[in-house]
């Protein structure tokens, strides 16, 4: 029996010993006076990193989200998002709940949308009495729902020149932007210069047990910190938790490569024996599966994956499911997962898993 290997999300990584260890010794305060010393320390480290102004600590990428995107908007404004940002499908609509905005979706290719597509969207809204105003275009990097796929610099400049000519922002969820920097082998700055507001998450490959970051320009953190506090996100003693993300910043970025060139493994092992996998979609460190090979069934493959012992995600209605590796998967596991694959099929061939 393999050892136990969670596929699930990047979101399941524990924080390392020196994590823990920082935790454990981190100087706090009282944040809400700015007095928590680790807390300033992340944040300072984290605009720097992004080549931004200023930084502020939040709950998580949800609320990071949600307080970029509520400082930035006025009710009844319309936002463009990709079909299938995670802001728009899986945030439980604080959009519409928190924000009132109404959101012009817009299909992307491997989720970028093209400067285009977005002008195209945006002729629905002419500067006229009746028509909502468009304030913001949101950007996801990487995307998750398209396969983990980057934004390079250059895509994100051309829609920047969108934004100029209607006078619109920019926010970029960039819950995995180190990974989009990793894989492009480019500087985070570049990713997020031309953004007026980013989020991205400490909790996803970074080990980290909480937190996000949002950053920006000094007068853009300054609202955002009267939002986050309206949302119940103002914080006391957390430099317990920013500890752990100091750490983060600055030892648990390079080493995402790892967790990309397992993927790799992954889709190319599972494509060779047939699984569907648009190869083109596999940029970072998640895997979308689209189908099992021949006769045999996602839901047949999953379950016999969990009874040695795996942890997956359950296929969606049309059979699509994600996989996704980080700091607690080695390549030794994505070997031992595909053997054991190999052996699943190998068997179903015998004695069909599925009946016709
Ligand atoms: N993504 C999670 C879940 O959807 C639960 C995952 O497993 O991938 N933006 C993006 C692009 C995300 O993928 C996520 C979380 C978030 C924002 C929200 O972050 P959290 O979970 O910290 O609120």
């Amino acid at each position: 029996m393999p050892r136990p290997v969670d596929l699930r999300s990047d979101t399941v990584t524990k924080p390392t010993q020196e994590m823990r260890d920082a935790m454990w010794k981190a100087e706090v305060g009282d944040d809400y006076y700015f007095e928590d010393p680790t807390v300033r320390k992340l944040e300072e480290l984290a605009s720097e990193r992004l080549g931004k102004e200023d930084a502020l600590f939040v709950a998580s990428g949800t609320m990071g989200n949600l307080v970029c995107i509520f400082t930035s908007v006025r009710p009844g404004d319309v936002i463009i998002v990709e079909t299938n940002a995670h802001i728009f499908r899986a945030e439980r609509g604080h959009l519409g709940v928190v924000s009132g905005v109404q959101t012009k979706s817009v299909e992307g290719k491997l989720g970028v949308m093209s400067p285009e597509a977005v002008e195209d969207a945006l002729a629905v809204f002419p500067e006229s009495t009746a028509f909502p105003r468009v304030s913001l275009i949101c950007l996801e990097n990487t995307h998750n729902g398209a396969g983990g796929t980057c934004w390079s610099a250059a895509q994100i400049r051309a829609i920047r020149g969108v934004a100029d000519r209607h006078r619109l922002k920019i926010h970029v969820d960039g819950a995995r932007v180190f990974n989009a920097a990793v894989a492009q082998r480019v500087d985070p700055r570049v990713l997020v210069e031309d953004a007026d507001s980013v989020q991205f998450c400490l909790t996803k490959g970074l080990c980290c047990p909480y937190g996000s970051l949002v950053v920006g320009k000094k007068d853009f953190i300054k609202e955002a910190r009267f939002t986050r506090q309206m949302v119940g996100g103002g914080m006391r003693q957390a430099g317990m938790m920013a500890a752990a993300g100091i750490v983060a910043l600055e030892k648990m970025i390079n080493r995402l490569e790892e967790d990309h060139a397992n993927a790799r493994l992954l889709a190319e092992g599972l494509r060779d024996m047939g699984f569907k996998i648009e190869m083109e979609s596999v940029q970072t460190n998640m895997v979308f599966v689209n189908g099992a090979p021949g006769e045999s069934s996602m839901e047949g493959w999953v379950a016999e994956l969990r009874n040695r012992g795996y942890l997956m995600n359950t296929p969606s209605r049309t059979g699509r499911m994600r996989m996704v590796t980080h700091h607690g998967v080695l390549r030794e596991d994505i070997l031992a997962f595909l053997a054991t694959t190999s052996e699943i099929l190998g068997a179903r061939k015998r004695v069909p898993l599925v009946p016709a």
